[in-house]
């Protein structure tokens, strides 16, 4: 550096051509190195790059980089989640090509993320739209297909009318579709499945074992696939038929005044079509499919006239009402209403004037009111025959058997969780690799034919899929008979291509899909960062992915992700003009008397703190954040102010203080350098410095960057002073350059070929402390009471005594001694003694 100030624009390209020539980020199998492969979530390229992303890739970057400082061989790569419906989109509004609106915005993000300075290598860098990349999942499919994981069948799907297609319901939040925000409707159509129950268990027990994923997400997951003990009944009806249902609370079966069974349910086909029948199931139809939504939803019923016989007790009759809140792809899609102890249950029989039976008290002597509200605590049975007085669990055991073994049911396990529908009505996705033949039937599409590639001249003047339009594209021959035939025109969810890149990754030029033994090595992930958006269908479909290629013999795991950090968002002041209009926050300007618009000085209105997002325009544009201010301060800011999972707030003041400090370091750092001088408290900075790499490395290897950043502003200013000698100074600066390496690796780049180290931080060794300088540096106090010991305390080294005293009378022990007592005095012997003299 030939000025002594920090321009971010001299050095920071100029160090990641330097990485980039050296070579110093490509990822290399060495059995002779242990490894670790960090990844972060693969983004989708919607054109921008967002601050979500920088933090996201930043947090990652700073655990790769001292990765590698700790002797890891380390696997830190980037690609593109490529197929999607937002380039559809953009084809019919801009008329451009899906291929090609991918292509431009994978190559300016790529543009916006390269003055970042991340460490990646880019030449295993993989976009998922390549036939390259999807011929593999065409051959996964088909080889699931044959091993019976993949299959078709009728379904009630949740069909979303804007999109024009499919949503699983893990993309349908409170009934409406994930992306276009349409209420969902419920519409019978052929689907390929992946049979993901057939893993229920296994993927449940299994997050016993990620003891290294969020406690928040485990639970996600538990809940989503909730497995239930339950039992399916058989109740006969008075028209001679019989229905079975499903219950996980088999014990209130005394409580039970109605069934309810689903619009679809066989029961329906023999009933007498009358309009008043015909215009109920079209009002259940209505209904969008997923709980959440049902569980708000009005609920209908309509009473068949059929009655059911109770199976233990002849006498009651129950009626049968269709309705809207009973899941036909759940259970058996038929149950038994016991209002008194189900909330969705109570409401029906309130709206419906059905008898409300208790058959559960609470386990205390406190009042319910039944007709009010159900109990659904645990408690006691009553009014249930031979199940009275036994506790809710006895009395699930007792009657259990009692069904099997009077042949009315069985006990059930049951888990929520429901087979993963991916066929999607689009075209901008990985074709499925089947063909319908009128003599063969369904065939998968023979291996030497792979890749089933998209065609690139299709039409988005019409709604619906382009593919299934497409003039030529559909019509192929058989492969069995040579007879015409036609293609499967849908296309795979695109959860399917991120349910697995993260192995392409380890070898992603093969012609496999990957290389066995280099998952071996590499796999599994050790820490995957992401958002908490991703907990349930990104991280669920990706832990089947892996168990069903294990049981196909591709490779040796079963979870992809050893380690998972979810990073929080970033969220940014919100503005409004006069006009009640959402304002950028360049837009404004904070003045001392209040914020005003930037333009005219009018009045702003300061909104809530919320999360970064276009529509409320509180976003922050990386670009101009990066040419002001550089790649290392926007990498400081973002792990500077709280710690990685818990969200941060943006502030134009933090970004400027964040530069202000690399300035400083700076400054020192040239400082040092042609100083020559003795100091007096040599000692004291010495321990700070080793204790600094003690602490420092521990607040990174928890993840803690907010804690190891003010450590190293804390050192910074020790060193500072003017009380120490050049040499210490200048050990000093250079292991602070070297623990801020992994957050401003371009600055302490420069910093340590200024100090004429002669090689380079990436990769340079971590450094260690050592423990014999490191002084203690606090103290354990005596606490006496008239001169007695009562109790101790550890305190700071050279704590005053003012909050000795008072942290000492905040002990319980201590207040009992002293009770109403009146202190004469309080005697301190600096970091020893405190002893209160009462009367
Ligand atoms: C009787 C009963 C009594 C129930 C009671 C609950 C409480 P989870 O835990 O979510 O698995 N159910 C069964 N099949 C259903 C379907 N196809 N659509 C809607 N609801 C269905 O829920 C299981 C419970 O949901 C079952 O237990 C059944 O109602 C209902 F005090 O049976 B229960
Ligand atoms: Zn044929």
């Amino acid at each position: 550096m030939e000025q002594k100030i920090y321009n971010h624009k001299k050095i920071e390209q100029k160090w990641q051509k330097i990485w980039s020539e050296k070579k110093v980020f490509e990822a290399q199998v060495d059995r002779s190195k242990p490894k670790k492969y960090i990844l972060e979530m693969l983004p989708y390229p919607s054109g921008r790059i967002h601050m979500g992303h920088l933090r996201n890739y930043t947090i990652g970057d700073v655990i790769a980089r001292i990765q590698k400082s700790l002797g890891f061989n380390v696997l830190h790569q980037l690609g593109w989640d490529a197929f999607g419906l937002p380039a559809e989109n953009a084809a019919m509004q801009n008329k451009v090509a899906p291929k090609q609106w991918t292509m431009e915005n994978i190559a300016s993000m790529k543009n916006q993320l390269l003055p970042m300075g991340f460490s990646y290598d880019w030449n295993r860098e993989i976009a998922t739209c390549s036939p390259d990349y999807y011929k593999h999942e065409q051959k996964f499919f088909i080889d699931f297909y044959n091993q019976g994981f993949a299959y078709q069948k009728e379904g009630i799907v949740n069909w979303d009318p804007i999109d024009q297609t499919v949503l699983a319901n893990e993309q349908v939040i409170d009934g409406r579709g994930w992306r276009s925000g349409a209420v969902v409707k419920r519409k019978k159509l052929k689907q390929w499945f992946l049979k993901i129950t057939d893993f229920a268990e296994d993927l449940l027990s299994g997050l016993e074992q990620l003891k290294g994923w969020p406690e928040k997400v485990r639970l996600m997951q538990t809940n989503w696939i909730n497995k239930s003990e339950g039992a399916e009944v058989d109740f006969k009806t008075d028209t001679g038929s019989k229905i079975r249902i499903f219950t996980t609370r088999p014990e209130t079966l005394f409580g039970a005044t109605f069934i309810g069974v689903a619009f679809d349910h066989p029961l329906i086909e023999n009933m007498d079509e009358t309009p008043e029948l015909s215009l109920f199931l079209e009002e259940c139809k209505k209904i969008s499919a997923p709980e959440d939504a049902l569980e708000k939803a009005e609920k209908l019923g309509l009473d068949t006239g059929i009655k059911a016989i109770h199976p233990f007790d002849a006498a009651i009759k129950l009626p049968i009402f269709i309705t809207n809140f009973v899941l036909s792809d759940y259970g058996t899609g038929a149950i038994f209403g016991c209002p008194a102890h189900d909330s969705r249950d109570h409401e029906f029989a309130v709206k419906y004037n059905l008898p409300i039976r208790q058959v559960v008290k609470p386990l205390e002597d406190i009042e319910v009111d039944i007709m009010q509200a159900p109990f659904v605590d645990d408690g006691t049975m009553l009014n249930s025959d031979f199940l009275n007085d036994l506790s809710i669990a006895e009395a699930k055991k007792v009657i259990i058997k009692s069904l099997e073994n009077n042949k009315i049911g069985v006990g059930k396990t049951t888990y929520r969780l429901k087979d993963w529908g991916i066929s999607r009505q689009r075209y901008w996705g990985c074709p499925i690799p089947i063909i319908y033949c009128n003599n063969c039937g369904t065939l998968p599409v023979p291996e030497k034919d792979l890749p089933v590639v998209l065609p690139e001249d299709v039409q988005f003047d019409k709604p619906g899929n382009p593919l299934d339009h497409h003039p030529t594209w559909k019509f192929v021959a058989c492969p069995q008979c040579g007879k015409d035939a036609l293609r499967e025109t849908d296309t795979f969810d695109t959860f399917f291509e991120s349910s697995w890149y993260f192995l392409r990754y380890c070898s992603p030029n093969s012609s496999s899909p990957f290389e066995k033994d280099e998952i071996d090595y590499w796999g599994p992930v050790d820490q995957y960062i992401g958002g908490i958006e991703h907990a349930v269908m990104h991280l669920l479909y990706a832990r089947f992915f892996t168990r069903a290629l294990k049981k196909l013999g591709y490779l040796n795991i079963d979870e992809p992700f050893t380690n998972l950090l979810t990073q929080g968002m970033i969220n940014h002041e919100t503005y409004k003009d006069q006009n009640n209009n959402w304002l950028y926050p360049e837009e404004v300007l904070k003045t001392q008397a209040g914020t005003i618009e930037r333009a005219n000085g009018a009045p702003v209105t300061v909104g809530r703190i919320e999360k970064m997002s276009k529509s409320k325009k509180n976003v922050v544009e990386p670009d101009r954040i990066l040419d002001k201010y550089g790649a290392d301060t926007i990498r400081l800011f973002v792990l500077s102010d709280s710690p990685p999972e818990k969200d941060l707030e943006w502030t134009e003041a933090g970004v400027e203080g964040c530069n202000k400090y690399l300035q400083r370091v700076a400054k020192l750092v040239f400082d040092t350098l042609d100083e020559n001088k003795n100091g007096k408290d040599d000692e004291g900075v010495l321990s700070l410095i080793h204790k600094t790499i003690q602490s420092v490395s521990t607040d990174f290897e928890n993840f803690h960057f907010n804690k190891a950043i003010a450590r190293l502003r804390e050192l910074t200013n020790a060193l500072y002073s003017s009380d120490i000698s050049s040499t210490i100074k200048k050990e000093g600066v250079k292991i602070l350059t070297r623990l801020l390496n992994p957050i401003a690796p371009h600055l302490t780049e420069e910093l340590w070929s200024t100090l004429g180290c002669g090689t380079m931080l990436a990769p340079y060794p971590w450094p260690a402390p050592d423990l014999s300088l490191i002084k203690e540096d606090t103290v354990t106090i005596a606490i006496q009471t008239n001169g007695k010991l009562r109790s101790t305390i550890e305190v700071p080294k050279d704590t005053t005594q003012k909050e000795v005293e008072r942290l000492s009378l905040e002990l319980q022990n201590i207040r009992n001694f002293l009770n109403d007592k009146n202190i004469k005095k309080v005697i301190y012997i600096p970091n020893k003694i405190i002893n209160i003299v009462y009367i």
